[in-house]
This record gives structure tokens, C-alpha cells and sequence, in this order.
């Protein structure tokens, strides 16, 4: 496929409400776009990376520098060879940065099932039309505010509510949201790494509580210490950051590090690598879910293509746009009946809406390929 040329769009997007986890707020998404523009089409992907490296080690601004100083001109060196499938490969000795690598990758790859009148869902392999869609909770200043905003997405439709928790809110919260809101109510918790092994017994406290799951209770590199924590509670252990291929997956679960993967298809650098997960797990009896970063409804399109493949067996942090923004870059994703549909149009099948990507944009930069 010939590339003719790559654009960097750098966008802010207001979130209808503060979002608040174990290692920050956040009260707005910036993001880079990145559109490749082919002879006969453009592919859409948006970088999940957040201004300060919080979640991760990556950052916005060091994700625009190694896109355009090293990655980018491993993917020129190709020239008519470069295909979504060869990016991974010619990427690979640049050392981390998945998610620069993701964003590349998967704009391509729209770009080339534009060309080719293939949606994303039909190339992973998705096997539903509509996936269940679960919301992440952030954390609140008090539990009525908790209550309140559980409350609503409940009355939306919400298949599944996901809590942020984090040393001082973590035990109390979840009591409160099972009091007012029943055992029925599928529910699980999101540490981002906030505790350590010997919070073991406090978190134990939570077992009674029936959770489907505790999400990345431990720092990231600490695979031995999830093996030990999934002994001494009864929740299931999943995680999200510790997971960065298809490889570390095959090595949590052989050490009994988690029972459930969050996918993220940033954090591994790209859906290609997710597919791969997401068929070990598969192997090995692990089921997955979809996990998300705010995106806008170009990251989402393709998340939710993904999560209609088997094994994404538990509803994933695929909400509608409103639950984000009021204004999405592209027709908004809406819940239907506690679901999101999966796009069936060539690649992610959204479009960008013009007017509103030139409002939102702080700034651009074309390179040419
Ligand atoms: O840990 O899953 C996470 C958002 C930003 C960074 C990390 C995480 C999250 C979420 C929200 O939980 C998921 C979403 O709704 O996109
Ligand atoms: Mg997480």
C-alpha cells in the first residue's frame, strides 16, 4: 500500500464530568489524531496516551516525537511494502511506546480495509452485532454522589459498573453501592496499581461483596505479587497495565497472576497484537473484556469491532459518547438496550465530522510520506 502522506492532528475534547482515578483527574481528553491518506483512502486512529505518563510511561507530547523521529521513517524505509500487517515488525526495534506503535498501526490498517471494503469487526473476526456496554466509575468527593451517579447509569441501561478505588475509597464505596443498589448489580472494582501485597488482608475485605473482578490491584511489574494476592482473596484478579502482549499474557496466566484480562488495544500496541491476547486467553480458559481510555468515537469504533470477538465474554468499558463528551468527533456511539452496536462500514465505519475536528483542533502537522 502507498502511503502519500500523515497528518498529526492534536484535539481537546471537554469530559461532561471530572474523572477522577488512583493516580489523577482528568478534566478534559487531549489526544493526537493521526490520519494516513492513501490514492483511494484515509484511516483514522486516535493516540490513547494522557498529557502526563500517569497510567503508563507514555505521554501525549513524547508520542508525537517518537511517531514522527523514529517511527514513521521505520515505516517510510518500507515504501510500497508497508502493509498494517509488516508495521509491528519494522516498529519493533524501536524499544516500548506501544501506544505510538498502536496509533500508526491502526490508522493504517483502516486506511487499508477502507481501500479493501472491509470493516474492522469482519478482519478481527467478530462474531456479534451489538456488544454489552459497562461504565468505569470514577472516584467522588462523597458516597452521594457515588450513589447518585451509579444510579443513573443504572437507569441508562448499563450492563455492568466498574468503580475506581484507591486506598481510602475502596471497601466503604463498594458496601454502599451493594446496600442501595442490590446483589445483582454486576459490579467490579479498578485499582491502577494503588496497593501493594500487604494490603492483601484488606482487600480480602472485599470478598463478600461478590465482585466479578479487581482490576490491577499492584504495580504493573509485579506479576509474582498477583499470583500471591489471587491465593489470599476470593475476587478474581484482572489485569489492565501489566499487560503488554500477547507474551505477558501467556505469562500471567501460566503464573496464576489474573484469571481475567483487560484488553486494551493501546497498551499492546495495536489490535493486532489485542487478537492475539485475546486467543491465548482464549486457550488457556481466560476470558477478556474490553477496556477503554476516553476514547473519542474513532478509538471507540474500533474497541467495540474488537470487542465483539468470542471470548470477550464480560461487558467491557465500552460506554456511549455521552457518557464522555457532548459533542463526539464522529455520530455519536448510543446505548441501545445496554448495548453498542458494531460498525459494519468499510474500517472503523465512523466518519470524522469536519466542523467539529477543526473546533476542537490546537494544531496539525502533515508529514509527507
Ligand atoms: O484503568 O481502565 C483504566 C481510563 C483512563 C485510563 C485508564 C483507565 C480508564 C478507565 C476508563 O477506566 C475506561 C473508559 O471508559 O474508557
Ligand atoms: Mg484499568
Amino acid at each position: 500500500m502507498k502511503i502519500e502522506n500523515i497528518e498529526m492532528r492534536r484535539v481537546t475534547l471537554p469530559l461532561v464530568t471530572p474523572f477522577r482515578t488512583s493516580f489523577g483527574t482528568a478534566y478534559e481528553r487531549e489526544t493526537t489524531l493521526v490520519r494516513v491518506t492513501t490514492a483511494n483512502a484515509e484511516g483514522w486512529a486516535e493516540h490513547a496516551a494522557e498529557p502526563d505518563p500517569l497510567y503508563s510511561s507514555e505521554f501525549l507530547d513524547g508520542g508525537d516525537l517518537v511517531i514522527r523521529d523514529h517511527l514513521i521513517p521505520r515505516l517510510q524505509a518500507l515504501g510500497d511494502r508497508l502493509t498494517a500487517d509488516r508495521v509491528a515488525t519494522a516498529l519493533a526495534p524501536v524499544k516500548g511506546h506501544p501506544m505510538s506503535k498502536a496509533v500508526l498501526e491502526t490508522a493504517i490498517l483502516d486506511a487499508q480495509l477502507k481501500e479493501t471494503g472491509v470493516s474492522f469487526g469482519d478482519h478481527l473476526g467478530a462474531v456479534h452485532e451489538r456488544v454489552p456496554a459497562g461504565v468505569s466509575v470514577g472516584i467522588m468527593d462523597s458516597h452521594e454522589e457515588l450513589l447518585d451517579a451509579v444510579g443513573r447509569y443504572l437507569d441508562e441501561g448499563y450492563l455492568r459498573i466498574k468503580l475506581k478505588i484507591e486506598p481510602g475509597w475502596d471497601v466503604v464505596p463498594v458496601r454502599a453501592v451493594r446496600e442501595r443498589f442490590g446483589d445483582d448489580v454486576l459490579l467490579q472494582v479498578d485499582a491502577n496499581t494503588a496497593y501493594t501485597l500487604a494490603d492483601a488482608r484488606h482487600l480480602a475485605q472485599l470478598d463478600p461483596f461478590n465482585l466479578l473482578l479487581i482490576e490491577q490491584p499492584l504495580p504493573e511489574d509485579d506479576l509474582l505479587g498477583h499470583a500471591g494476592l489471587a491465593k489470599l482473596i476470593t475476587t478474581p484478579v484482572c489485569l489492565d497495565e501489566s499487560i503488554e502482549s500477547a507474551r505477558d499474557a501467556a505469562a500471567a496466566i501460566a503464573l496464576g497472576a489474573c484469571s481475567v484480562i483487560n484488553v486494551k488495544p493501546a497498551r499492546v500496541g495495536g489490535y493486532l497484537e489485542a487478537r492475539r491476547i485475546h486467543d491465548v486467553a482464549a486457550a488457556n480458559g481466560v476470558p477478556v473484556w474490553c477496556g477503554g481510555m476516553l476514547e473519542t468515537g474513532i478509538g471507540r469504533a474500533a474497541n467495540v469491532a474488537l470487542a465483539a470477538l468470542p471470548n470477550f465474554v464480560m461487558p467491557g468499558d465500552t460506554s456511549a459518547s455521552n457518557r464522555y463528551y457532548t459533542q463526539d468527533l464522529t455520530a455519536p456511539f448510543v446505548l441501545e438496550d445496554g448495548h453498542l452496536a458494531v460498525p459494519t462500514g468499510p474500517g472503523i465505519g465512523v466518519d470524522v465530522l469536519p466542523d467539529v475536528l477543526n473546533e476542537l483542533t490546537t494544531r496539525t502537522t502533515d508529514i509527507r510520506f
